[in-house]
């Protein structure tokens, strides 16, 4: 058992037995790492964290003020690494996002895989600014980094029973404290229709503020569906899989009266414990009163998606 740990984990240091010194040592790992990447001296996994991308700006959001990058990694909803929004930039620490393959399967020309390097070439990589809204009544705002997932759906080539897809994140109890504890049907599964899946909004994020994805926000690669609530961007993607029957995902096992398939932001239906009306901004400070919560999280043209469908039945 503890040689198995060891070789897996060759510090042999649990995330729980880490301490704010050591979380210090490792900070300055990561500051020492840009310019050792440079030199060629670093592990892979430093070097993957040491990564600045090549992206190309968007005018997505430019006029948003964005969450600073302390908030966006360090408040964070990450139920592998435990439910409290500090466990996950403490627990992830030691997560090894390279390298790093997605299995492509289901309802495919062909099952395959595709590692993180050629997935991101598929498209150029863009910045998009996009609000979040979490279903808790909290938002912020995110420069991602990512690509559409256009780009590779159809470099996975569905055939025509593809009618759902299926994102499956990677779950390994051995080093993800959280997901010792069945607090969900592990592993973590969410799921889109295919016309979400291929909205131009609709991207897979590989960093965020112009760098690789922090272990905490879904390294190596996650989704990202702005006008749903933030549970849709399944981090840490392992497996994606075309199906013809709607995705029984892991919120609606959860609770099903709570948390519904589509999850489309919409101040017009309530969660049945608390509003969703109105949202409070993530930083804007004790005093910044709760902002009204808009359609679709304001993202007006997805609407067409949805024409003729009941969304008080299809929340
Ligand atoms: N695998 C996995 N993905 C997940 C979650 C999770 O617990 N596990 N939480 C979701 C929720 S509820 C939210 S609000 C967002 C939070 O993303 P962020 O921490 O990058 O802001 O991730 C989503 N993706
Ligand atoms: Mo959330």
């Amino acid at each position: 058992m503890l040689l198995d740990n060891n070789r897996r984990n060759p510090s042999g240091i649990l995330p729980s037995e880490i301490t704010p010194q050591d979380l210090f040592e490792q900070r300055r790992t990561v500051l020492k790492a840009a310019g050792a990447a440079a030199a060629g001296l670093l592990l892979p996994a430093q070097a993957y964290a040491a990564q600045t991308l090549d992206f190309q700006k968007t005018a997505f959001g430019k006029e948003e003020k964005l969450t600073s990058f302390e908030d966006v990694t360090s408040y964070n909803n990450y139920y592998e690494f435990g439910t409290g929004k500090e466990d996950p930039a403490r627990e992830a620490v030691l997560f090894k996002p390279t390298p790093w393959t997605i299995k492509i399967e289901g309802a495919v020309k062909q099952s395959k895989t595709i590692g993180i390097e050629q997935l991101m070439k598929l498209a150029p990589l863009e910045e998009r600014i996009y609000r979040m809204r979490c279903v808790e009544g909290w938002s912020m705002v995110i420069p991602w980094v990512g690509l559409p997932l256009k780009a590779l759906i159809d470099w996975a080539q569905p055939t025509g029973n593809a009618k759902y897809i299926e994102f499956i994140s990677y779950n390994d109890p051995r080093h993800m404290p959280g997901a010792r504890i069945p607090v969900l049907d592990w592993p973590y599964i969410e799921g889109l229709r295919m016309d979400e899946a291929m909205q131009s909004l609709t991207i897979l994020a590989v960093g965020l503020y112009g760098k690789v994805l922090p272990n905490q926000n879904g390294a190596p690669v996650r989704l990202v569906v702005p006008w749903k609530y933030g549970f849709k961007g399944a981090k840490a993607i392992s497996t994606i899989r075309f199906v013809e029957q709607m995705p029984h995902t892991s919120w609606m096992k959860a609770s099903a009266r709570e948390y519904g398939f589509y999850a489309n932001v919409n101040p017009a239906v309530d969660h049945p414990r608390w509003t969703q009306s109105s949202e409070k901004r993530i930083g804007a400070g004790l005093f910044a009163g709760r902002i009204k919560t808009r359609l679709f999280n304001g993202y007006d043209e997805v609407g067409q998606l949805y024409a003729g469908m009941d969304l008080q039945k299809n929340f």
